[in-house]
């Protein structure tokens, strides 16, 4: 019953600042890791203006745009790259709706969030911005592959 390697996707995960700065980076990264992810890139990061404008170039027209490059840059992110089968969906469905008063209960925006703007979280919204995503925030070599010993569940 082990997948087909052409069912594994990879997501990009990042805790904003704000949750960073509340504490809650162990919690985000054990929901993740519980689920039965498997963490494959992760580092404290400061964020540059101009890549934070790349990584959200589809909203560059959203009134609330400015907002949140200031929001993304005002303190350091932590950035993931968890792979998985059905791990963008999943991932979405842990984290929540946008906004975390509509976000359900159980997910991690529901949890730990109040604000659209404070959300606590990103995850990539399609396996193609998941590949693009971690290219765009972890240089070649931050990525590691790597097999878990004796657990073929988490594939
Ligand atoms: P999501 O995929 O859930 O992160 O949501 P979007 O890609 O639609 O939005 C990206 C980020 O823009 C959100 F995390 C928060 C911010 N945002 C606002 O600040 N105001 C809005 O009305 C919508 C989104």
């Amino acid at each position: 019953l082990v997948a087909s390697l052409e069912d594994v996707e990879e997501t990009y995960i990042m805790v904003k600042p704000d949750g960073v700065q509340r504490g809650v980076v162990g919690e985000i990264i054990s929901r993740f890791e519980k689920k039965g992810f498997k963490l494959t890139g992760l580092k404290l990061f400061q964020c540059p203006k101009e890549l934070a404008e790349e990584h959200y170039k589809e909203l560059k027209e959203k009134p609330f745009f400015p907002k949140l490059t200031e929001y993304i840059t005002s303190g350091p992110v932590v950035c993931m790259a968890w792979e998985g089968v059905g791990v963008v969906a999943s991932a979405r469905k842990l984290i929540g709706v946008t906004n975390p008063l509509q976000a359900e209960p159980g997910t991690i925006r529901g949890d730990l969030a109040v604000q659209t703007g404070r959300n606590v979280i990103h995850g990539s919204d399609s396996p193609e911005n998941g590949k693009r995503e971690i290219a765009l925030w972890f240089k070649e070599g931050e990525v590691c592959q790597w097999t878990p010993a004796q657990a073929p569940w988490l594939r």
